[in-house]
């Protein structure tokens, strides 16, 4: 399966390529947490794509007979986003070994706050495997491939196979969604309702410093997780369930299985081994006022949790002055500086 995306013939080498392309950031309704061999996902997994919260990247490659590369965020160099870089370059190598002959220049930078708490390796990765591949349909005059940029983005972070097409994107082997794969995300918006077209996040930085436990060796923690064959097999059928609410509308659905799958997710890492907990007492302060605004007002708004302490809220357009006066009334207090970050379902990669 993976040979699909190797470059069989060797092209002819350009002496310099550049490309520039913009990938945003996702949210999962129904989470990843778990993997084996090569970047593969232990369950299926959907999401939202984000629109406001992007990587803008522009690479430039020039010919060399040394492999290389500098990166440089907002124009300062970056040497601490060096071994992540290398080893997403091993990585893709053997689907594009082109780029052993070539030092690439990596410009980069984020819409978001670096030090938000908001991942950037979602965005980051789908923006420079977007760039890897718009160089490689320069080599090569075929058209830009998508999909291989979703295959490239995912080795080298899981979730970034999410961000290169817009609005619901499945990544993961699922019995019940033609096409679906572990190698890359799919685009499933086309039966999605247009009550959740619209759909508003609101990110309610509870923290913005570094994680104390990395997404890599929470993952890793599901290997022998007493708990992680249940988990694998409910990902499946609350996949099944949530995309049948999404395509015919079913907002009370959605928000059992939305809620339901971020709280699972912590579950896991309460009860991996060593246990951790990222939430805080404002993430739960923040899911109390959720729930009591929902009950008082029947607001269709829930929430889901990344992998940190932040909180999503998730509602359509319509509710947003509502939503809002609830988080500056109630909800900013618990945010750090009282910060927060409106965005909304968006559109995926594209070259800027
Ligand atoms: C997700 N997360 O589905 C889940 C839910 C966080 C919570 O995927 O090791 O950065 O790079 O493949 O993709 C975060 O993990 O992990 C993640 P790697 P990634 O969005």
């Amino acid at each position: 399966m993976e040979e699909q995306f190797q470059l069989i013939a060797t092209p002819q080498l350009k002496s310099q390529l550049s490309a520039s392309w913009q990938a945003p950031s996702n949210i999962a309704l129904v989470k990843y947490w778990g993997k084996h061999g090569m970047q593969l996902p232990a369950n299926p997994s959907i999401s939202f794509t984000l629109n406001d919260c992007r990587t803008i990247t522009t690479m430039t490659a020039t010919q060399s007979e040394k492999h290389g590369f500098e990166v440089l965020l907002d124009g300062t160099l970056k040497p601490s986003f060096a071994p992540k870089i290398e080893a997403y370059f091993k990585r893709i190598e053997a689907y594009s070994p082109w780029i052993k002959n070539y030092h690439f220049k990596i410009e980069t930078s984020n819409t978001f706050p670096h030090s938000s708490g908001i991942a950037s390796s979602a965005s980051s990765m789908a923006a420079m495997s977007s760039c890897i591949v718009a160089m490689e349909s320069d080599l090569t005059d075929n058209a830009i491939d998508k999909k291989k940029a979703s295959f490239l983005a995912r080795l080298g972070s899981g979730s970034a196979c999410r961000s290169l097409e817009g609005k619901l994107v499945v990544w993961g082997n699922h019995e019940d969604t033609a096409g679906s794969s572990d190698l890359y995300g799919i685009d499933v918006s086309e039966k999605l309702h247009p009550i959740f077209q619209d759909f508003q996040d609101t990110i309610l930085l509870v923290d913005k410093g570094e994680k104390t436990v990395s997404s890599t060796v929470g993952h890793e923690l599901m290997n022998g997780h007493a708990f992680a064959k249940a988990r694998f097999q409910q990902a499946h059928s609350n996949l099944s369930k949530i995309k049948e609410y999404l395509f015919n509308g079913d907002l009370e659905g959605f928000i059992k299985i939305t809620e339901s799958e971020a709280l699972t997710l912590h579950s896991m890492m309460m009860t991996s081994h060593p246990y951790f907990i990222l939430m805080k007492p404002n993430t739960l302060s923040i899911i109390e006022e959720i729930w009591k605004f929902r009950s008082r007002t029947n607001t269709p708004v829930c929430f889901t949790l990344d992998a940190g302490a932040n909180v999503h809220m998730l509602y359509p357009a319509a509710h947003k002055q509502a939503v809002e006066e609830l988080i500056k009334s109630k909800l900013a207090q618990y945010c750090q500086n009282e910060h927060y970050i409106c965005d909304h379902i968006g559109n995926g990669a594209s070259a800027v």
